[in-house]
């Protein structure tokens, strides 16, 4: 995976846990990069790795971290440059939702290096939809329930999203269930 993603990873512990418990990590997990380069290639085992040590540090089970994580990974990003990417991806939630896949196509013109999921919906009304998530990766779909909150933050939107079908459970790829709603602004 793209440093970038490690480099999040590094960021979001330390930010919430301090240097010295990020080091611990960064121990346990066996990483001897020092400092991960974000246009740089790292193996994919190096950031599993990484969230399965924060998680026996922590004392948090990984699917926690991964859905935390996903969440962060949306702000992360878009104050990493990328907001311009994110802005032209969609106007508004369901817009942005339904536009993941060209994004990722574009994110993967650029970094030829990239292996993108494949995200898609169906049951698209006004304030629900179905995500279908097909990753090269296993075991990622607590990151993809982050991933989705995040968004909804940025949009302003009340998201709920519930895992319906998952590939530890036997179907072929994983589907979540997502309802939204626009934030009501308060009237003052
Ligand atoms: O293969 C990869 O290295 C890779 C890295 C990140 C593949 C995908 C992603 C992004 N994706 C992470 C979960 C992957 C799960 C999986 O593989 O099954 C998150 C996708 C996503 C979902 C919802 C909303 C936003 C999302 O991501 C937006 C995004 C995607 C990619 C990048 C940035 C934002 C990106 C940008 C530059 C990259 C790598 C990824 O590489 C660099 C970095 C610095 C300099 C040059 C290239």
């Amino acid at each position: 995976m793209y440093g970038l993603v490690n480099r999040a990873i590094e960021n979001m512990i330390r930010s919430q846990h301090g240097d010295d418990t990020w080091e611990r990590i960064r121990g346990r997990a066996g990483v001897q990069v020092e400092m991960f380069v974000g246009m740089a290639s790292y193996p994919d085992d190096v950031s599993y790795r990484l969230v399965g040590a924060a998680s026996e540090i922590l004392g948090r089970p990984a699917h926690e971290l991964l859905e935390a994580f996903g969440e962060y990974w949306t702000l992360y990003t878009a104050e990493q440059g990328y907001g311009d990417l994110f802005r032209k991806s969609g106007t508004s939630f369901p817009g942005f939702m339904q536009n993941l896949h060209s994004l990722h196509t574009h994110v993967g013109r650029l970094f030829p290096n990239l292996q993108p999921p494949s995200f898609w919906c169906t049951e698209v009304t006004e304030h629900s939809l179905r995500l279908h998530y097909q990753s090269s990766r296993p075991g990622l779909g607590p990151m993809v329930i982050g991933l989705v909150r995040g968004l909804g933050r940025m949009f302003d939107t009340d998201v709920t999203i519930v895992a319906d079908q998952t590939r530890e459970q036997g179907a072929a790829h994983d589907q979540f269930l997502v309802t939204f709603a626009p934030r009501a602004r308060h009237a003052r």
